[in-house]
Protein backbone atom coordinates (compact mmCIF):
# COMPACT_ATOMS: atom_id res chain seq x y z
CA UNK A 1 0.00 0.00 0.00
CA UNK A 2 2.83 2.47 1.05
CA UNK A 3 4.43 1.96 -2.47
CA UNK A 4 1.24 2.30 -4.23
CA UNK A 5 -0.47 5.28 -2.37
CA UNK A 6 2.18 7.61 -3.36
CA UNK A 7 2.35 6.52 -6.75
CA UNK A 8 -1.59 6.88 -7.28
CA UNK A 9 -1.58 10.51 -5.44
CA UNK A 10 1.05 11.36 -7.96
CA UNK A 11 -0.67 10.27 -11.09
CA UNK A 12 -3.91 11.67 -9.87
CA UNK A 13 -1.94 15.39 -9.14
CA UNK A 14 -0.43 14.88 -12.64
CA UNK A 15 -3.83 14.21 -13.95
CA UNK A 16 -5.61 17.28 -12.66
CA UNK A 17 -2.86 19.29 -13.38
CA UNK A 18 -3.20 18.38 -16.92
CA UNK A 19 -6.56 19.14 -16.43
CA UNK A 20 -6.06 23.00 -14.89
CA UNK A 21 -3.98 23.35 -17.69
CA UNK A 22 -6.62 22.37 -20.22
CA UNK A 23 -9.01 24.78 -18.62
CA UNK A 24 -6.80 27.59 -19.11
CA UNK A 25 -6.11 27.01 -22.47
CA UNK A 26 -9.98 26.66 -23.59
CA UNK A 27 -10.04 30.07 -21.16
CA UNK A 28 -7.25 31.39 -23.41
CA UNK A 29 -9.70 30.79 -26.49
CA UNK A 30 -12.72 31.73 -25.68
CA UNK A 31 -14.10 30.27 -22.18
CA UNK A 32 -13.44 33.90 -20.33
CA UNK A 33 -15.17 37.03 -21.45
CA UNK A 34 -13.43 39.67 -23.54
CA UNK A 35 -13.52 42.10 -20.47
CA UNK A 36 -11.57 39.19 -18.03
CA UNK A 37 -9.27 38.67 -20.14
CA UNK A 38 -8.33 41.60 -20.97
CA UNK A 39 -8.09 42.49 -17.07
CA UNK A 40 -6.94 39.63 -15.48
CA UNK A 41 -3.85 39.59 -17.05
CA UNK A 42 -2.53 42.65 -16.71
CA UNK A 43 -4.47 43.94 -13.48
CA UNK A 44 -4.76 46.99 -15.13
CA UNK A 45 -8.29 49.05 -15.41
CA UNK A 46 -9.89 48.16 -18.63
CA UNK A 47 -10.79 52.38 -18.99
CA UNK A 48 -9.64 53.44 -22.00
CA UNK A 49 -7.91 56.73 -22.02
CA UNK A 50 -10.60 59.56 -22.68
CA UNK A 51 -13.26 56.91 -21.92
CA UNK A 52 -14.52 58.41 -18.50
CA UNK A 53 -17.28 56.45 -16.00
CA UNK A 54 -20.50 57.87 -15.28
CA UNK A 55 -19.18 57.61 -11.45
CA UNK A 56 -15.75 57.63 -9.98
CA UNK A 57 -15.87 56.86 -6.16
CA UNK A 58 -12.64 55.84 -3.57
CA UNK A 59 -12.32 54.19 -0.71
CA UNK A 60 -10.47 55.53 2.17
CA UNK A 61 -10.65 55.88 6.04
CA UNK A 62 -11.76 59.64 7.90
CA UNK A 63 -13.17 61.30 10.36
CA UNK A 64 -17.13 62.46 10.85
CA UNK A 65 -18.86 63.81 13.82
CA UNK A 66 -21.27 62.47 16.00
CA UNK A 67 -22.91 64.38 19.49
CA UNK A 68 -20.30 64.36 21.68
CA UNK A 69 -22.48 65.08 24.43
CA UNK A 70 -21.84 63.94 28.34
CA UNK A 71 -18.85 61.41 27.27
CA UNK A 72 -20.57 58.12 27.05
CA UNK A 73 -17.84 55.85 27.42
CA UNK A 74 -14.11 55.47 27.53
CA UNK A 75 -14.49 55.53 23.53
CA UNK A 76 -16.46 58.47 22.57
CA UNK A 77 -15.48 60.98 21.64
CA UNK A 78 -12.30 59.56 20.22
CA UNK A 79 -9.13 61.58 21.77
CA UNK A 80 -7.43 61.10 18.36
CA UNK A 81 -10.00 62.29 16.43
CA UNK A 82 -9.18 66.60 14.94
CA UNK A 83 -12.14 69.07 16.36
CA UNK A 84 -14.63 69.11 15.11
CA UNK A 85 -15.01 64.96 14.31
CA UNK A 86 -15.14 62.34 17.00
CA UNK A 87 -15.55 59.34 15.35
CA UNK A 88 -13.14 57.63 12.76
CA UNK A 89 -14.40 56.03 9.71
CA UNK A 90 -13.84 54.45 6.87
CA UNK A 91 -16.03 55.10 3.96
CA UNK A 92 -15.95 56.08 0.17
CA UNK A 93 -15.88 59.44 -1.94
CA UNK A 94 -17.15 61.13 -5.23
CA UNK A 95 -13.96 61.70 -7.04
CA UNK A 96 -15.66 61.59 -10.54
CA UNK A 97 -14.54 65.02 -11.46
CA UNK A 98 -11.18 65.53 -9.27
CA UNK A 99 -7.81 65.50 -11.13
CA UNK A 100 -5.30 62.74 -9.94
CA UNK A 101 -3.68 65.27 -7.60
CA UNK A 102 -6.92 65.87 -6.09
CA UNK A 103 -8.08 62.49 -5.54
CA UNK A 104 -5.12 61.41 -3.75
CA UNK A 105 -5.59 64.49 -1.51
CA UNK A 106 -9.01 62.69 -0.69
CA UNK A 107 -7.22 59.93 1.56
CA UNK A 108 -8.56 60.40 5.16
CA UNK A 109 -11.08 62.16 3.81
CA UNK A 110 -14.06 59.84 3.43
CA UNK A 111 -17.39 60.20 4.22
CA UNK A 112 -20.95 58.89 5.47
CA UNK A 113 -22.65 57.76 4.55
CA UNK A 114 -21.00 56.91 0.82
CA UNK A 115 -22.25 58.97 -1.44
CA UNK A 116 -26.47 58.33 -2.75
CA UNK A 117 -26.39 57.40 -6.33
CA UNK A 118 -28.83 56.45 -8.63
CA UNK A 119 -29.32 55.44 -12.37
CA UNK A 120 -32.38 54.51 -14.78
CA UNK A 121 -33.50 51.11 -15.23
CA UNK A 122 -31.24 49.21 -18.61
CA UNK A 123 -33.75 49.63 -21.73
CA UNK A 124 -31.59 49.77 -24.85
CA UNK A 125 -34.88 50.23 -26.83
CA UNK A 126 -35.96 53.53 -25.43
CA UNK A 127 -32.70 55.33 -25.81
CA UNK A 128 -33.63 58.84 -24.33
CA UNK A 129 -31.49 60.96 -21.79
CA UNK A 130 -33.08 61.38 -18.36
CA UNK A 131 -32.49 65.30 -18.01
CA UNK A 132 -31.41 64.63 -14.87
CA UNK A 133 -29.27 61.43 -14.20
CA UNK A 134 -26.87 60.55 -17.28
CA UNK A 135 -28.17 57.35 -19.09
CA UNK A 136 -26.04 54.93 -20.47
CA UNK A 137 -28.30 52.84 -22.75
CA UNK A 138 -25.49 51.10 -25.25
CA UNK A 139 -23.04 49.68 -22.73
CA UNK A 140 -24.13 50.44 -19.07
CA UNK A 141 -23.13 51.72 -16.61
CA UNK A 142 -19.77 52.29 -15.27
CA UNK A 143 -18.84 52.92 -11.44
CA UNK A 144 -14.98 53.31 -11.20
CA UNK A 145 -13.13 52.52 -8.11
CA UNK A 146 -9.84 53.39 -5.92
CA UNK A 147 -8.46 52.56 -2.75
CA UNK A 148 -6.29 55.70 -1.82
CA UNK A 149 -5.03 53.55 1.47
CA UNK A 150 -6.10 54.40 5.09
CA UNK A 151 -4.14 57.16 6.41
CA UNK A 152 -4.97 56.62 10.13
CA UNK A 153 -3.99 53.07 9.36
CA UNK A 154 -0.75 52.74 6.75
CA UNK A 155 -0.12 48.88 8.60
CA UNK A 156 -3.57 48.16 6.86
CA UNK A 157 -3.44 47.20 3.45
CA UNK A 158 -7.02 46.31 3.07
CA UNK A 159 -8.74 46.14 -0.26
CA UNK A 160 -12.03 47.13 -0.94
CA UNK A 161 -14.72 46.76 -3.49
CA UNK A 162 -18.37 47.97 -4.59
CA UNK A 163 -20.98 45.38 -3.54
CA UNK A 164 -24.26 46.23 -4.98
CA UNK A 165 -26.53 44.34 -2.52
CA UNK A 166 -29.78 43.24 -3.58
CA UNK A 167 -28.72 43.56 -7.35
CA UNK A 168 -30.53 39.87 -9.41
CA UNK A 169 -28.63 37.71 -11.86
CA UNK A 170 -25.34 39.73 -11.22
CA UNK A 171 -22.26 39.32 -12.92
CA UNK A 172 -19.86 37.91 -10.29
CA UNK A 173 -17.25 39.88 -11.80
CA UNK A 174 -18.73 43.10 -11.03
CA UNK A 175 -20.15 41.47 -7.68
CA UNK A 176 -17.46 43.17 -5.25
CA UNK A 177 -17.52 39.67 -3.06
CA UNK A 178 -14.14 39.38 -2.92
CA UNK A 179 -14.09 35.61 -2.39
CA UNK A 180 -15.88 35.30 -5.59
CA UNK A 181 -14.57 38.04 -7.27
CA UNK A 182 -11.99 40.52 -6.83
CA UNK A 183 -11.05 43.77 -5.26
CA UNK A 184 -9.43 46.81 -5.27
CA UNK A 185 -5.90 47.08 -3.25
CA UNK A 186 -4.52 50.35 -2.40
CA UNK A 187 -3.13 52.20 -5.27
CA UNK A 188 -5.83 50.90 -8.12
CA UNK A 189 -8.58 51.34 -9.90
CA UNK A 190 -11.37 48.68 -11.21
CA UNK A 191 -14.56 49.57 -13.21
CA UNK A 192 -17.49 47.85 -12.34
CA UNK A 193 -20.63 47.15 -15.70
CA UNK A 194 -23.99 47.35 -14.33
CA UNK A 195 -27.00 47.12 -16.78
CA UNK A 196 -30.29 47.44 -13.67
CA UNK A 197 -33.53 45.35 -15.04
CA UNK A 198 -34.80 45.71 -11.46
CA UNK A 199 -36.03 48.88 -10.57
CA UNK A 200 -35.95 49.68 -6.86
CA UNK A 201 -33.90 50.77 -3.75
CA UNK A 202 -31.06 48.94 -3.00
CA UNK A 203 -28.03 49.72 -1.12
CA UNK A 204 -24.06 48.83 -1.46
CA UNK A 205 -21.37 48.42 0.13
CA UNK A 206 -17.65 47.24 0.25
CA UNK A 207 -17.54 43.36 0.77
CA UNK A 208 -13.88 43.01 1.94
CA UNK A 209 -13.70 41.94 5.96
CA UNK A 210 -17.42 42.91 5.59
CA UNK A 211 -18.26 42.99 9.11
CA UNK A 212 -15.31 45.72 9.63
CA UNK A 213 -15.90 47.46 6.75
CA UNK A 214 -19.75 47.66 6.44
CA UNK A 215 -20.04 48.55 10.39
CA UNK A 216 -16.68 51.58 9.88
CA UNK A 217 -19.15 53.32 7.36
CA UNK A 218 -18.71 51.68 4.10
CA UNK A 219 -22.68 51.91 3.11
CA UNK A 220 -24.62 53.87 0.79
CA UNK A 221 -28.00 54.00 -0.69
CA UNK A 222 -28.44 53.37 -4.17
CA UNK A 223 -31.65 53.18 -6.88
CA UNK A 224 -33.24 52.26 -10.16
CA UNK A 225 -35.74 54.27 -11.36
CA UNK A 226 -38.26 52.70 -13.51
CA UNK A 227 -38.34 53.02 -17.38
CA UNK A 228 -42.34 53.47 -17.07
CA UNK A 229 -40.63 57.48 -16.21
CA UNK A 230 -39.80 57.44 -20.37
CA UNK A 231 -42.62 55.23 -21.78
CA UNK A 232 -45.63 55.95 -19.27
CA UNK A 233 -48.51 53.81 -20.29
CA UNK A 234 -51.64 54.92 -22.01
CA UNK A 235 -53.54 58.58 -21.17
CA UNK A 236 -53.74 57.72 -17.71
CA UNK A 237 -49.81 56.78 -16.77
CA UNK A 238 -48.53 59.86 -18.55
CA UNK A 239 -44.62 60.10 -19.36
CA UNK A 240 -42.85 61.49 -15.68
CA UNK A 241 -40.74 64.30 -15.53
CA UNK A 242 -37.65 62.24 -15.17
CA UNK A 243 -38.71 61.09 -18.51
CA UNK A 244 -38.96 64.46 -20.24
CA UNK A 245 -42.53 65.12 -19.75
CA UNK A 246 -42.60 69.25 -18.63
CA UNK A 247 -46.84 69.49 -18.42
CA UNK A 248 -48.17 70.48 -15.02
CA UNK A 249 -49.38 67.01 -13.03
CA UNK A 250 -46.72 64.99 -13.96
CA UNK A 251 -45.38 63.01 -11.40
CA UNK A 252 -41.51 63.26 -11.22
CA UNK A 253 -41.30 59.69 -11.69
CA UNK A 254 -42.82 56.02 -10.80
CA UNK A 255 -41.39 53.33 -8.08
CA UNK A 256 -41.96 51.00 -10.06
CA UNK A 257 -43.10 49.43 -13.87
CA UNK A 258 -46.43 49.77 -12.22
CA UNK A 259 -48.79 50.09 -15.51
CA UNK A 260 -51.38 51.87 -13.64
CA UNK A 261 -49.72 54.75 -11.89
CA UNK A 262 -50.15 53.42 -8.49
CA UNK A 263 -46.45 54.15 -7.90
CA UNK A 264 -46.41 57.79 -8.85
CA UNK A 265 -44.15 59.95 -6.71
CA UNK A 266 -43.53 64.00 -7.04
CA UNK A 267 -40.35 63.31 -4.57
CA UNK A 268 -38.21 61.34 -3.46
CA UNK A 269 -36.09 60.92 -0.39
CA UNK A 270 -33.42 58.03 0.58
CA UNK A 271 -33.31 57.32 4.16
CA UNK A 272 -29.99 55.07 4.77
CA UNK A 273 -30.23 53.47 8.34
CA UNK A 274 -26.56 52.66 9.95
CA UNK A 275 -25.24 52.52 13.23
CA UNK A 276 -22.29 53.11 15.16
CA UNK A 277 -20.42 51.20 18.04
CA UNK A 278 -17.90 54.09 19.29
CA UNK A 279 -16.09 51.28 20.71
CA UNK A 280 -15.18 49.65 17.66
CA UNK A 281 -14.23 52.45 15.67
CA UNK A 282 -11.94 53.28 18.32
CA UNK A 283 -10.43 50.73 18.59
CA UNK A 284 -9.97 50.76 14.29
CA UNK A 285 -8.20 53.86 15.26
CA UNK A 286 -6.34 53.01 17.92
CA UNK A 287 -4.96 50.14 16.31
CA UNK A 288 -6.59 47.50 18.39
CA UNK A 289 -8.46 44.80 17.88
CA UNK A 290 -12.61 44.88 18.45
CA UNK A 291 -14.58 41.59 19.54
CA UNK A 292 -17.33 41.66 17.27
CA UNK A 293 -19.38 39.57 18.85
CA UNK A 294 -19.73 41.50 21.30
CA UNK A 295 -21.65 44.35 19.37
CA UNK A 296 -23.40 47.21 21.58
CA UNK A 297 -23.97 50.05 18.95
CA UNK A 298 -24.09 53.47 20.64
CA UNK A 299 -25.06 55.97 17.87
CA UNK A 300 -28.50 55.05 15.01
CA UNK A 301 -27.77 57.51 12.09
CA UNK A 302 -30.03 58.73 9.46
CA UNK A 303 -28.47 59.08 6.25
CA UNK A 304 -24.87 59.31 8.64
CA UNK A 305 -26.03 61.45 11.02
CA UNK A 306 -28.22 61.54 14.27
CA UNK A 307 -31.17 63.84 15.17
CA UNK A 308 -31.13 67.12 14.72
CA UNK A 309 -28.19 67.20 12.61
CA UNK A 310 -30.60 65.01 10.50
CA UNK A 311 -32.55 68.27 9.54
CA UNK A 312 -29.45 70.48 8.57
CA UNK A 313 -28.81 71.15 5.00
CA UNK A 314 -27.46 69.28 2.65
CA UNK A 315 -23.56 69.34 1.25
CA UNK A 316 -23.06 68.27 -2.23
CA UNK A 317 -25.06 65.07 -3.31
CA UNK A 318 -25.89 64.90 -6.86
CA UNK A 319 -23.24 62.53 -7.69
CA UNK A 320 -22.79 63.36 -11.31
CA UNK A 321 -22.29 67.31 -10.33
CA UNK A 322 -20.42 66.95 -7.13
CA UNK A 323 -18.90 70.16 -5.95
CA UNK A 324 -15.98 70.30 -3.95
CA UNK A 325 -13.23 73.02 -2.71
CA UNK A 326 -10.36 73.69 -4.44
CA UNK A 327 -8.14 70.92 -2.79
CA UNK A 328 -10.67 68.14 -4.43
CA UNK A 329 -12.06 68.01 -0.50
CA UNK A 330 -16.02 68.51 0.31
CA UNK A 331 -17.28 71.43 1.05
CA UNK A 332 -19.48 71.78 4.44
CA UNK A 333 -23.12 72.40 4.32
CA UNK A 334 -23.89 75.98 4.04
CA UNK A 335 -25.69 77.43 6.68
CA UNK A 336 -29.78 78.76 5.55
CA UNK A 337 -30.67 82.43 5.70
CA UNK A 338 -30.10 83.43 9.76
CA UNK A 339 -28.46 80.58 10.78
CA UNK A 340 -24.44 81.45 11.74
CA UNK A 341 -21.41 81.03 10.16
CA UNK A 342 -19.85 77.67 10.03
CA UNK A 343 -22.80 76.08 12.02
CA UNK A 344 -22.70 72.62 10.32
CA UNK A 345 -18.72 72.71 8.99
CA UNK A 346 -19.27 69.52 11.85
CA UNK A 347 -21.19 67.73 8.90
CA UNK A 348 -18.36 68.45 5.93
CA UNK A 349 -18.29 64.63 5.84
CA UNK A 350 -21.70 63.69 6.46
CA UNK A 351 -23.61 65.78 3.34
CA UNK A 352 -26.89 64.01 3.09
CA UNK A 353 -29.75 65.64 5.11
CA UNK A 354 -33.09 63.49 5.61
CA UNK A 355 -34.96 66.47 5.82
CA UNK A 356 -38.16 65.71 3.88
CA UNK A 357 -40.36 69.07 2.47
CA UNK A 358 -43.41 68.58 0.59
CA UNK A 359 -46.24 70.64 -0.59
CA UNK A 360 -50.12 69.36 0.60
CA UNK A 361 -50.56 66.99 -1.78
CA UNK A 362 -48.04 65.62 -2.98
CA UNK A 363 -46.97 61.50 -3.35
CA UNK A 364 -43.71 61.37 -1.48
CA UNK A 365 -41.63 58.62 -1.71
CA UNK A 366 -39.55 57.27 1.08
CA UNK A 367 -36.47 54.74 -0.04
CA UNK A 368 -35.58 53.21 3.08
CA UNK A 369 -32.52 50.96 3.31
CA UNK A 370 -31.05 49.38 6.06
CA UNK A 371 -27.37 48.39 6.45
CA UNK A 372 -27.20 48.72 10.55
CA UNK A 373 -26.94 45.30 11.64
CA UNK A 374 -31.04 45.61 13.63
CA UNK A 375 -34.19 45.13 12.67
CA UNK A 376 -35.51 48.61 12.36
CA UNK A 377 -38.98 50.32 12.84
CA UNK A 378 -39.72 53.77 11.46
CA UNK A 379 -42.81 55.41 12.76
CA UNK A 380 -44.08 58.38 10.67
CA UNK A 381 -46.46 59.44 13.25
CA UNK A 382 -49.97 61.13 12.18
CA UNK A 383 -49.50 59.83 8.20
CA UNK A 384 -49.93 56.80 6.71
CA UNK A 385 -47.35 55.14 4.05
CA UNK A 386 -48.09 53.25 1.10
CA UNK A 387 -45.36 50.08 1.07
CA UNK A 388 -45.27 49.54 -2.48
CA UNK A 389 -42.13 47.78 -2.68
CA UNK A 390 -39.61 45.55 -0.97
CA UNK A 391 -36.31 44.82 -1.38
CA UNK A 392 -36.60 46.44 -4.98
CA UNK A 393 -39.62 44.09 -5.95
CA UNK A 394 -42.78 45.72 -6.64
CA UNK A 395 -45.75 44.67 -4.48
CA UNK A 396 -47.83 43.17 -6.36
CA UNK A 397 -48.89 39.39 -6.76
CA UNK A 398 -48.42 37.61 -10.18
CA UNK A 399 -51.55 38.28 -11.57
CA UNK A 400 -51.35 41.94 -10.58
CA UNK A 401 -52.96 41.65 -7.76
CA UNK A 402 -51.27 44.70 -5.27
CA UNK A 403 -50.03 43.18 -2.17
CA UNK A 404 -48.46 46.88 -0.58
CA UNK A 405 -50.36 47.44 2.75
CA UNK A 406 -50.80 51.02 4.82
CA UNK A 407 -48.84 51.49 7.65
CA UNK A 408 -47.94 54.57 9.65
CA UNK A 409 -44.77 51.91 10.81
CA UNK A 410 -42.65 50.00 8.55
CA UNK A 411 -40.62 46.80 9.58
CA UNK A 412 -37.48 45.87 8.02
CA UNK A 413 -34.26 43.84 8.80
CA UNK A 414 -30.31 44.63 8.04
CA UNK A 415 -30.05 44.32 4.59
CA UNK A 416 -33.65 44.87 3.58
CA UNK A 417 -35.19 47.54 1.80
CA UNK A 418 -38.74 49.37 1.58
CA UNK A 419 -40.43 51.89 -0.72
CA UNK A 420 -42.93 53.54 0.80
CA UNK A 421 -45.17 56.54 -0.59
CA UNK A 422 -47.49 58.62 1.84
CA UNK A 423 -49.72 62.00 0.08
CA UNK A 424 -48.48 64.89 1.79
CA UNK A 425 -51.94 65.84 3.98
CA UNK A 426 -53.68 69.31 2.90
CA UNK A 427 -52.22 71.90 4.70
CA UNK A 428 -52.88 75.59 5.26
CA UNK A 429 -50.16 76.15 7.32
CA UNK A 430 -46.52 74.73 7.31
CA UNK A 431 -46.73 71.51 9.54
CA UNK A 432 -44.25 69.38 10.88
CA UNK A 433 -44.52 65.43 11.55
CA UNK A 434 -42.12 62.83 13.00
CA UNK A 435 -39.95 60.34 11.72
CA UNK A 436 -38.61 58.17 13.32
CA UNK A 437 -37.14 54.90 14.66
CA UNK A 438 -39.93 53.84 17.38
CA UNK A 439 -37.35 51.87 19.10
CA UNK A 440 -36.58 54.78 22.05
CA UNK A 441 -32.92 54.05 22.45
CA UNK A 442 -32.00 54.39 19.10
CA UNK A 443 -34.50 57.58 18.77
CA UNK A 444 -32.56 59.20 21.47
CA UNK A 445 -29.11 57.07 21.46
CA UNK A 446 -27.15 56.77 24.99
CA UNK A 447 -25.77 60.00 24.46
CA UNK A 448 -28.83 61.01 26.62
CA UNK A 449 -31.29 62.75 25.01
CA UNK A 450 -29.48 62.91 21.46
CA UNK A 451 -31.74 62.01 18.51
CA UNK A 452 -30.69 59.52 16.65
CA UNK A 453 -32.95 57.93 13.51
CA UNK A 454 -35.12 60.76 13.65
CA UNK A 455 -36.32 63.08 11.22
CA UNK A 456 -39.02 65.30 10.60
CA UNK A 457 -41.39 65.86 7.37
CA UNK A 458 -42.10 69.26 6.85
CA UNK A 459 -46.04 69.75 4.74
CA UNK A 460 -46.16 73.48 3.26
CA UNK A 461 -49.13 74.67 1.66
CA UNK A 462 -49.19 73.95 -2.29
CA UNK A 463 -47.08 75.75 -4.52
CA UNK A 464 -44.32 76.31 -1.45
CA UNK A 465 -41.44 74.09 -2.16
CA UNK A 466 -40.07 73.83 -5.98
CA UNK A 467 -39.96 70.95 -7.47
CA UNK A 468 -36.99 68.55 -6.62
CA UNK A 469 -34.04 68.43 -9.72
CA UNK A 470 -32.16 65.86 -7.34
CA UNK A 471 -33.60 63.19 -4.76
CA UNK A 472 -33.17 64.27 -0.79
CA UNK A 473 -32.85 68.40 -2.53
CA UNK A 474 -33.91 70.42 -0.09
CA UNK A 475 -34.82 74.50 0.16
CA UNK A 476 -34.18 77.33 2.39
CA UNK A 477 -38.04 78.31 2.84
CU1 LIG B 1 -13.49 48.22 2.34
Amino acid sequence: MRKHLPRRLLARRSFLKGLGGTLALAAGTGLVPDFARRLLPSGVALAAPGDPPDLFFAGTDGWMSLPPGPPISYFHPDSYAPAPYTTYIFGFRNVTLLGDAQRADQKLKAQHTAPLFYLDEFDPSTPATDPLTRRRITDGFWLDLTNLGLGMRPDLTDAHTVHWHGFRNVITFFDGEPTGSVAVPVGRRFRYVYRPRDPGTYMFHCHVEDVEHVHMGMTGPVFVRAKQNFTGNGPSVPVARLGGNAAPGAPMGYAYNDLDGSTAYDREFAMMLTEVWAEAHWCDAHIQLPEWSDYRPDFALLNGRVHPDTLAPNGSIDPFHPVTDPGGDLLPPQPRAGEPAGAWDHLRYQPLSALVQCNAGERVLLRFANLGFREASMTLAGLRMRVVGKDATPMKGRDGTPTGYEAQTVNFGAGESIDAIFTAPPVTAPTTYLLFNRSLKRSANLAGGFGGQMTEVRVYPAGTVPPQTIPNEQFDL
